[in-house]
């Protein structure tokens, strides 16, 4: 047997953990965290630890180009020099006949280093136009412009080592606990060892994250920036602000002080809606600690105000000197990947390669020479951000778009908006791991990426640091890592639009493309001179800069407080707090926020594929305050409508006490391929801050109603290959009111839907599909006059499949029993037919696991509280919380409230 370990790293959050994939045969077996590696030194969260299950079937995956001859009709199976023959004979076309902003790309922060290099000099040096914009801009745009106006230059300054020496640790709009585990736990342990550190978190929702501070600051949403300049105006008030530095290595501090003056700590409690007297506290303990490190994430960013309420912070850590020393200074959490190398490469709308300008004549001339294209070649236009993007594909002014590694009918706010564009586009050109996505259903031309383990390159963490990404297997079928897709398409629309210059794209592998990237830092704030795959197999991950002579890179910057503007001095801003864009009003009364979920990634491609990764959250639920929900009649379990403006959707009520009344909360990742709908971003509001660009994906005004939908169906199915079936059955969600599939258990694929009237030639398309027929082991009941419909299947003693229809509450409940039964895998006893009966004492529960790797369910963990102890004897007895930790802060939280109620 051939059996190998390949180090690289892991495919999903900005934390950048390395991991070992252990592979036989071609196949990836198993993953364990990559000890040796800085950001995480073995551990894994419950994400990580499950990618090798992700990886397990090749069902799902795009094996094969595909191309589609017509509009409306389907798409067949080409080879590779056909498909990109095609596009680029498309994209040529267009191009001549509209200009080069008629075309457009749309890339991706989960791009490789490389791959990303790759299509932005595609898009700006081959087909001459800056329209390439990545969902980055729904992420992390609003960090870079702060980062840009404040230090003059991108990047956070602080480091993973700072999460140890951090005596204040501001959490804002960070939910660390969910979407940065592995750090969480190096906070975790560092607050063990620093028994006086102080938290605070600033978020509208008590989060996992917030329950573990010692200050939570529950703002209304978007308020950030009233609450920052509160702090400021208390830490001036005060005497707490460090004059010597701001003096040193600041300006604009005298318009900044005018402008705070009228933030009282009681003027600020009154926007944000908290205490005054809880503002001055986060303010004292943010200024007094000899090191205040924040860490900041989506709920800054997703902001119309996105950039002010990032540069309010970056204020805070100027006016105290909190910056450039351990354990201090403002660092944004990058979420994807490889958010930072997408913004090294410059592959953004707004900017040019190694953190350059387009608007600069010298800049475009530097990277001209470097790609050996013509200077005129490079458009001194800006190209348009992602959401505007979409709005000129809708009003075709853009004509071909190129989406690659994103999921735009899914993730952009006003989904109603994102899939117009995609319809009225001449051609959309899909390049993704997986067939089904939100997105791909609009391909005309589908092209089959190779994926996490099956490709080379590099990618950039949080702290600045550059990990290798190496191939541990072949991809399946026929797909291709996203760099070679892009050389090839490169050089094909070369050849047509420019005959005769030079190969663009000849490389004979990554490691020329990474030292052509870093050639284009040397001299710059992110110089990478001295940094290359060689170092990087002999040494490891590292940080930059890290220019050529120098043994290892900079962990932190701006420690001379010598700031890369132009002056060197940083730069205060003054700007005023403004409400979200959204208005509340009486037909829209509700504030709906948006977010993560522990276990889920995105639009759940992959995740969606690990029945483990449900179990935390079996499914989409809206969260609103229990009062909220009583003043409407509305209890738990009911099916709402969401409706704003733009759209609507429907789902589960859960009442939820975490959040504040007048707010609700959706988590983003359920999309049309596991949902009757595109989920919460039907309703989300398009609106843009005006400096970043980044759309308000958190605030939008939304209505709450019951929706009536009587008919319910459920079906459940134990099968060895899950995203096999998952295929099969997503195109027929949309056909009902409701519908929503996940998996659960072990093995087992599971489908809830409702309808305002019984829709049994729906439930019969799903039967074909998921091949639930009668047979030996099937029995069925049957009343077509009552919308009826029930089957059970067993395999030897062991129930196999359910099928439960109908409007009667005692089926349903008889459907949840039977439900339980299946998951549990027990032997069947007694009669058969009893499992047509009507439940005897009510439905059986389904008990939610909180321990992912234990599989340790709130039942059990309540139990054992009740006998008293907490956390300690959780893990001792129940082995919860042992391995990846990710429960950990709800184990902690569970122990504490029983310790409250008890
Ligand atoms: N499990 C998991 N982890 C992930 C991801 C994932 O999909 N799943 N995605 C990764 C990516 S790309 C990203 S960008 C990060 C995102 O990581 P986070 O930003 O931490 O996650 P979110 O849940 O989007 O939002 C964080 C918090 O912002 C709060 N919030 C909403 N509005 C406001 C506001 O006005 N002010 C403040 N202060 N807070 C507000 C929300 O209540 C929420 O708890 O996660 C990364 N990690
Ligand atoms: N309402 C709301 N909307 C949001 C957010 C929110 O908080 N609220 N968050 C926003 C944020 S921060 C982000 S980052 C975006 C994320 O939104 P998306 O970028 O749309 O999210 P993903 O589902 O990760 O999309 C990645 C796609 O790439 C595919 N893929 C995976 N590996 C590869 C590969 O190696 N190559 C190629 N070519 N394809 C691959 C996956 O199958 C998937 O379709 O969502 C944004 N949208
Ligand atoms: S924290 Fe979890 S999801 Fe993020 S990189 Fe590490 S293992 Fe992957
Ligand atoms: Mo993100």
């Amino acid at each position: 047997m051939d059996k190998t370990e390949t180090r690289t790293t892991c495919c999903y959050c900005g934390v950048g953990c390395g991991v070992l994939i252990s592979s036989e045969n071609g196949r990836i077996v198993g993953v364990r965290g990559d000890p040796d590696h800085p950001a995480n030194y073995g551990r894994l969260c419950g994400k990580g630890l499950s990618l090798a299950a992700s990886a397990a079937s090749d069902s799902g995956r795009a094996l094969h180009p595909e191309m589609r001859m017509a509009r409306d009709v389907p798409r067949l199976r080409v080879g590779w020099d056909q498909a990109l023959d095609a596009a680029a004979d498309r994209f040529a076309d267009i191009i001549r006949r509209h200009g080069p902003d008629a075309v457009a790309f749309y890339a991706s922060g989960q791009l490789l280093t490389e791959d990303y290099y790759l299509f932005n000099k595609l898009a700006k040096g081959v087909a001459g136009t800056n329209n390439i914009d990545t969902n980055s801009r729904l992420c992390m745009s609003s960090a870079v412009t702060a980062y840009k106006m404040a230090f003059g230059a991108d990047g956070p300054p602080a480091c993973y080592e700072d999460l140890e020496s951090a005596g204040c640790v501001l959490f804002a709009g960070s939910n660390m606990a969910y979407a940065h585990p592995v750090l969480f736990r190096r906070l975790e342990d560092a607050r063990r060892d620093w028994s006086d550190a102080r938290w605070i978190v600033v978020d509208p929702r008590r989060t996992d994250t917030a329950a573990m501070a010692d200050l939570h600051l529950q703002i209304q949403p978007g308020t950030d920036v009233a609450l920052f300049h509160g702090m400021l105006h208390h830490l001036i008030w005060e005497g707490l602000t460090d004059a010597g530095y701001i003096a040193a290595h600041t300006e604009g501090f005298d318009a900044l002080k005018r402008m705070v003056r009228d933030y009282t700590p009681k003027m600020a409690a009154e926007i944000c809606g908290v205490r005054a007297e809880d503002i001055a506290t986060a303010a004292e303990w943010f200024g007094r600690s000899p090191a205040s490190l924040s860490l900041y994430c989506m709920g800054l960013n997703q902001s119309s105000q996105g950039t002010a309420k990032n540069l309010a912070l970056i204020n805070l850590h100027l006016a105290t000197g909190q910056i450039g020393r351990p354990g201090s200074g403002p660092f944004s959490l990058t979420g994807q990947p490889n958010a930072m190398g997408g913004r090294e490469v410059g592959g953004m709308a707004t900017m040019l390669a190694a953190h350059r300008d387009i608007a600069n004549p010298d800049h475009r001339r530097e990277v001209a020479a470097h790609w050996g294209v013509p200077e005129a070649r490079l458009s001194s236009r800006p190209g348009l951000p992602a959401v505007a993007m979409f709005e000129a594909l809708a009003r075709g002014e853009i004509k071909a778009v190129w989406i690659v590694c994103t999921n735009p009918a899914h993730s952009l706010p006003d989904l109603a908006l994102a899939r117009q564009a995609l319809s009225r586009a001449e051609l959309v050109v899909v390049q993704d791991a997986f067939a089904a996505t939100d997105t791909t259903a609009f391909a005309d031309i589908l092209l089959p990426a190779a994926s996490w383990g099956e490709k080379e390159g590099t990618v950039t963490n949080s702290e600045r640091r550059v990990s290798r990404v190496r191939a541990a297997v072949p991809p399946p079928g026929e797909a291709r890592p996203d760099g070679w897709i892009a050389a090839e398409f490169g050089r094909r629309l070369a050849a047509r639009l420019h005959p005769g210059e030079a190969d663009h794209f000849a490389y004979a592998d990554a490691g020329q493309v990474f030292d052509e990237h870093r050639a284009l830092t040397v001299g710059r704030d992110l110089d990478m001179g001295g940094l290359d795959y060689r170092l990087l197999e002999e040494k490891g991950p590292q940080q930059w800069p890290l220019p050529a002579g120098q043994a290892e890179g900079q962990a932190r910057r701006y420690v001379d407080g010598v700031f890369a503007t132009d002056n060197g001095k940083a730069r205060f801003h003054a700007i005023d707090y403004q409400p979200p864009v959204d208005k509340i009003s009486a037909h829209y009364p509700f504030r709906l926020i948006t977010g993560r979920l522990r276990d889920q990634w995105h639009g759940m491609s992959r995740t969606g594929r690990v029945p483990g990764l449900f179990s935390h959250s079996p499914e989409p639920e809206l969260c609103m305050h229990p009062e909220d929900a009583e003043r409407r009649n509305l209890c738990d379990g009911d099916l709402v409508r969401v409706a704003s403006k733009r759209g609507q959707w429907v789902l589960p009520l859960k009442t939820d006490g975490d959040l504040m009344r007048g707010c609700v909360f959706a988590a983003m990742h359920w999309s049309r391929q596991f949902l009757s709908s595109g989920g919460c971003n039907e309703a989300t509001i398009p609106a843009v801050d005006g400096l970043s660009f980044q759309p308000e994906l958190k605030h939008a005004a939304v209505r709450v109603e019951k929706a009536e939908l009587p008919w319910r169906a459920l079906a459940a199915l134990r099968h060895p290959d899950l995203p096999a079936l998952q295929a099969r059955l997503a195109p027929l969600l949309g056909d009902m009111d409701y519908a929503a599939m996940a998996l659960a258990g072990r093995d087992t694929l599971l489908l809830r839907a409702a309808g305002a009237s019984p829709r049994l030639d729906w439930l019969m398309r799903v039967l074909d599909a998921l091949a639930l027929f009668p047979g030996p082991d099937v029995l069925e009941y049957r009343d077509d006059g009552r919308g009826a419909l029930k089957r059970v299947a067993w395999d030897g003693d062991r129930l196999a499949w359910l099928v439960f229809a109908g409007g009667a509450q005692d089926d349903r409940d008889a459907g949840e029993r039977l439900l339980q039964s299946l998951l549990d895998g027990e032997p069947w006893r007694g009669p058969r037919l009893a499992a047509f009966s009507p439940a005897a004492a009510g439905a059986a529960r389904r008990d939610r696991i909180v321990c992912q790797c234990k599989q340790v369910g709130e039942a059990a963990i309540l139990a054992r509280l009740a006998q008293g102890g907490g956390v300690a004897e959780l893990q001792a007895e129940l082995g919860c919380g042992m391995v990846c930790g990710t429960c950990a802060p709800e184990l902690a939280r569970m122990a504490s409230g029983y310790r409250q109620h008890a």
